[in-house]
C-alpha cells in the first residue's frame, strides 16, 4: 500500500506528460494544415462558448472582463490535467481502459473541430494525431511501471530521462506549431497596407473635445487600449488577398466584393464611439475611434434592396452573426464597412480585413468583425448569434454617463475637487450632464465641445468637498430630452440602466 503511493504519483505525472504530448502534437498538426482554430483547446473552447447560456457569458464578461477567454482556457487545461492524471494512474493495470478514455477525449476534440462553422474534413487531423501521440506516450509509460526487480537508481534514471524526453517533445511540437502560426499571421495581416485617402474625410476634431483632466481618458481611444469583446477564442486571420464580402438575400443584384474593390471605392471617414451591450453602469466597454470605410448604405442600395427586407444578417469568417435593423443603416447615419481605425488598417483583433460600424447601435447588433457575408433578410425569418441566446433583436445604445475622476473609494483632501467623466448617447447626442452629491440637488456639469451625435462627450464640474464620506452620482440627458433613469437594470437583454455612483472619503 505505502509502496504503491509514490508510483501512483509518478504514473499521474506521466499521464499529464502524455496529455502534453498529445496536445503539442495536435497543435503542431493544426498549424501544419493552416487551421490553428482546429486544435483541441480552441475547438472545444469555442464549442463551450457557443453552448454557454446568456447569463454565463454576462457573468464571464462581468467577472473576468477581457480575460474571460484566458480563464476558459485555464479551466479547460485544469480539466485535461485531472483526466490525464487519472488515465496515467489507470494505464499500467488497465491499458485498454486508458486508451479508450484517450480515444473518447480525442473524439470529443475531433467532433468539436468538425462542428465549427467553416470547418473542413481535415480539421479532424489534429485530434487524430494528438490521440496517436498520447497513446504512444501512454504505452511507453506502461512498460516503465511494469513490475521488475530494479527499484534502484538506474530505473529511476530511465524514468527521469523518459519524462524529460516526453516533456521536451511536447514543448518542441507545441512550440513549433506556435511559431508556424505566428509566421503565417504576419503575412496575412494588413500592417503593410497603404490606406487610400478618404473621399469624404472627417476633418479635424473641434478644439475642446478633450478636457485634459488628469485621470480622465483621452477623447480618441488608442487602438491598443480599445476594448475587445467577441466570441473568438482564436482570432480569425483572414488574408486580405483572399477576403471577399458577399451581399445577397432579398436584393435584385447580389454582389461579391474583393478587398481591392473596397480600396477602389470612394471611402468615408467618421468619428464614431462604439459601445458593448454588456457594459455595466460605469463600465469600460466603450471606445472612440476614427473609422475609414465604405458607405454601407450606398453599397447596399446598389444591390437593389427588396421591399420585404428589414434586417441585415451579417456573418463573420468564424460564423458569428449579427442582426442589424435595415432602417437604421438606411436612415442617413454614417454606417460603414470599415477597413481602418485611427489611421491604421484594422488590427486582427478588431476585425481585419473589414468590419461593420453603425453609429447608435450596440456592437452585437451592428459591429461584425471579420465580416464576409451580408444577407438582406427579415427579423421574422432569421435570428443572429446573441438574439438566439436571449438578447434583444434590436438594440439602440442607451444614454449613459460615467464618473472617471475621482476614482471609487479615493481619499481626497477637502476643498475644490474636479469631478469629470464621459457620457454617450450615440446618434442622438449628449445634451446635458448633471452631478449630485449625497442625494442633494442635481447640478449641471460643463460639457466639452461636441464632435457630433455619434461620439461620446467629456464633462467636468467642481465640487466643494467637505470632510467625511460622500456619494457622487451622475446622469445624462440626450438631445431628444431623455434623461437616464435611476432604475438599475442589468445588461441583458438590451443594455444596463442606472446612475453611476462613486463613493469617496474627504479628509
Ligand atoms: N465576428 C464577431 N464580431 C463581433 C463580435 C463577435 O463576437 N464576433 N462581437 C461584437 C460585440 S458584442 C462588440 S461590443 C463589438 C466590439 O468590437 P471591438 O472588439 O472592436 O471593440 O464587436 C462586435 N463584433
Ligand atoms: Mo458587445
Amino acid at each position: 500500500m505505502t509502496a504503491e503511493k509514490p508510483a501512483r504519483v509518478v504514473m499521474a505525472a506521466f499521464g499529464v506528460l502524455a496529455a502534453a504530448l498529445a496536445l503539442g502534437s495536435a497543435e503542431l498538426t493544426a498549424a501544419l494544415i493552416g487551421r490553428p482554430e482546429a486544435g483541441p483547446l480552441p475547438a472545444v473552447g469555442s464549442v463551450f462558448i457557443d453552448l454557454s447560456p446568456a447569463w454565463l457569458k454576462d457573468f464571464a464578461i462581468r467577472t473576468f472582463g477581457a480575460q474571460d477567454k484566458l480563464v476558459l482556457l485555464v479551466g479547460l487545461a485544469a480539466v485535461i490535467v485531472i483526466a490525464a492524471a487519472a488515465i496515467g494512474i489507470a494505464a499500467p493495470r488497465r491499458p485498454y481502459l486508458a486508451i479508450a478514455a484517450l480515444t473518447g477525449l480525442a473524439a470529443v476534440a475531433g467532433a468539436a473541430a468538425l462542428s465549427r462553422p467553416g470547418s473542413r474534413p481535415a480539421d479532424v487531423l489534429p485530434a487524430v494525431v494528438g490521440a496517436a501521440g498520447g497513446a504512444f506516450a501512454l504505452l511507453r509509460t506502461r512498460r516503465l511501471s511494469q513490475p521488475g526487480p530494479e527499484t534502484d537508481d538506474p530505473a529511476r534514471r530511465v524514468l527521469l530521462t523518459r519524462g524529460a524526453a516526453m516533456l521536451g517533445l511536447a514543448v518542441l511540437s507545441g512550440g513549433t506549431g506556435r511559431a508556424i502560426v505566428s509566421a503565417r499571421r504576419s503575412s496575412a495581416d494588413g500592417r503593410a497596407l497603404v490606406l487610400p485617402r478618404p473621399a469624404d474625410p472627417a476633418g479635424t476634431l473641434p478644439a475642446g473635445v478633450e478636457l485634459n483632466v488628469p485621470g480622465l481618458g483621452p477623447f480618441t481611444t488608442p487602438n491598443r487600449a480599445f476594448y475587445r469583446v467577441d466570441t473568438a477564442l482564436v482570432i480569425p486571420r483572414v488574408p486580405y488577398q483572399e477576403w471577399t464580402l458577399r451581399v445577397h438575400g432579398m436584393v435584385d443584384r447580389p454582389v461579391e466584393l474583393s478587398f481591392a474593390d473596397v480600396l477602389a471605392r470612394p471611402l468615408t471617414e467618421r468619428d464614431i464611439t462604439l459601445t458593448c451591450v454588456s457594459n455595466e453602469v460605469g463600465g469600460p466597454y466603450a471606445g472612440h475611434a476614427r473609422w475609414l470605410g465604405v458607405d454601407l448604405a450606398a453599397l447596399l442600395r446598389e444591390t437593389g434592396i427588396r421591399a420585404e427586407a428589414d434586417q441585415i444578417l451579417s456573418r463573420s469568417a468564424d460564423g458569428w452573426t449579427a442582426s442589424t435593423a435595415l432602417e437604421s443603416v438606411l436612415d442617413g447615419r454614417d454606417a460603414l464597412l470599415a477597413i481602418a481605425m485611427n489611421g491604421q488598417p484594422l488590427s486582427p483583433a478588431h476585425g481585419f480585413p473589414a468590419r461593420m460600424v453603425v453609429p447608435g447601435l450596440y456592437g452585437y447588433v451592428s459591429a461584425t468583425k471579420w465580416v464576409v457575408d451580408l444577407k438582406l433578410t427579415r427579423f421574422a425569418d432569421e435570428r443572429a448569434y446573441w438574439t438566439r441566446r436571449g438578447w434583444a433583436e434590436r438594440a439602440p445604445i442607451k444614454t449613459a454617463s460615467r464618473i472617471e475622476v475621482p476614482k471609487p473609494f479615493a481619499e481626497i483632501p477637502a476643498g475644490p475637487v474636479t469631478v469629470a467623466g464621459t457620457a454617450w448617447a450615440q446618434h442622438r447626442g449628449v445634451a446635458a450632464v448633471e452631478v449630485r452629491v449625497d442625494g442633494g440637488p442635481w447640478r449641471q456639469a460643463d460639457l466639452a465641445a461636441s464632435a457630433g451625435p455619434d461620439t461620446w462627450r467629456q464633462w467636468r464640474t467642481t465640487w466643494q468637498a467637505t470632510p467625511g464620506q460622500h456619494r457622487i452620482e451622475v446622469r445624462a440627458t440626450d438631445a431628444t430630452g431623455h434623461t437616464q433613469p435611476a432604475e438599475r437594470v442589468p445588461p441583458i437583454p438590451d443594455g444596463a440602466t442606472g446612475w453611476h455612483t462613486v463613493l469617496v472619503t474627504v479628509t
